[in-house]
């Protein structure tokens, strides 16, 4: 098994992180205070020990209640300046987060508001650590597509800033097909599309997302083993999932990471990265999780290269802004 300092210093990119999810119990109480907000808990461990899910509804709303208290522009930076200082820490070269803005709109946060603070702290975060990024606009899939559509044209001043729509939440019901027009839409404005399918949600949901939202990413993917059809086709297309293994335990999508199958479809070839989703709610960050697959599963040093290595390949960079960190 590779050791852990050769992981932390092994160049990664992170391309499935929710910036929500990076708000840890601590800041979540210090911007409450700030905001003079009320939280239904008395202390930081009171609310962690709350953070024990059933499945991914569980865990969405106690997200929807915890991101209530992002408020302002610093609020929005420092939450992301802290997850890039983590990163930084960690060996993370390359972020592209996703935001929700619609979580943020519905209590009258402007798009204005989460952009200016988000950009400023990507901005330093270069500046700082030198860790590029590529931001993702993430639609909330429980919400109609009219609304995801009003939420795409809020964020149109701000077009040169992300590079991508993204659609999570709830899955099971919340089909791709739901959001065809929207990604049409998001795609004709030169927009990368990615979306969440096959985390809880059937096999036939990542085919959807790649017939009918032309995505150039999965997010999460592990139920595609369902379907052999399906595996074979994102092996020859070689689509990259973007695995996130701490979340699929927290969520029970696996019952325990010795049963995960991170590392069998990576060795049928499939473009498979490790991610930490929401690592404030999950237990681990970047290389927490990178540290979980290997304890659980084996890692040599020849697939923990494999899946850095997948993880910079599968971003957004190109030509001399990706080969500066391979
Ligand atoms: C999410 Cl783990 C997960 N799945 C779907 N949507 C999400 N939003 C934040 N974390
Ligand atoms: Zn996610």
């Amino acid at each position: 098994n590779i050791d852990t300092e050769l992981l932390r210093t092994l160049p990664k990119a992170e391309l499935h992180l929710h910036l929500e999810g990076t708000l840890e119990p601590e800041l979540m109480f210090a911007l409450a205070q700030r905001n003079g907000m009320p939280l239904p808990y008395d202390s930081v461990d009171a609310l962690r020990s709350a953070y024990e899910f059933g499945n991914l509804q569980d865990f969405l709303n106690l997200y929807y209640q915890g991101a209530a208290v992002l408020q302002t522009e610093q609020d929005f930076y420092d939450l992301t300046l802290a997850y890039l200082e983590r990163c930084a820490r960690d060996g993370v070269v390359h972020v592209e987060p996703f935001f929700d803005p619609q979580t943020h709109t519905a209590r009258a946060v402007t798009m204005a508001t989460q952009f200016r603070g988000i950009l400023r702290a990507l901005a330093d975060g270069k500046e700082r650590w030198g860790i590029t990024s590529c931001l993702i606009l993430s639609f909330l899939r429980h919400l109609s597509e009219e609304d995801a559509v009003v939420t795409l044209q809020q964020a149109l001043p701000w077009r040169e800033h992300f590079v991508a729509v993204g659609l999570d939440s709830s899955e099971k019901g919340n089909p791709p097909e739901k959001f065809q027009r929207v990604f049409d839409q998001a795609r004709a404005l030169g927009l990368k599309a990615v979306a969440h399918a096959g985390e809880e949600g059937p096999a036939d949901y990542i085919a959807q997302a790649l017939d009918l939202l032309k995505v150039v990413r999965i997010d999460h993917g592990v139920r595609c083993s369902d379907d052999p059809v399906l595996v074979q086709r994102l092996i020859d297309q070689q689509t990259p999932l973007t695995v996130c293994p701490l979340s699929n335990t927290r969520l029970k999508v696996f019952s325990d990471m010795s049963e995960h199958n991170i590392m069998q479809l990576l060795e049928r070839g499939m473009r498979v990265t490790i991610n930490s989703d929401d690592p404030a709610y999950f237990g681990g960050y970047l290389l927490d999780n990178y540290l979980a697959v290997r304890d659980a599963l084996g890692m040599t040093r020849e697939q923990a290269v494999q899946l850095a290595r997948n993880s910079l390949t599968s971003s957004f960079l190109d030509g001399d802004s990706l080969n500066n960190h391979l």
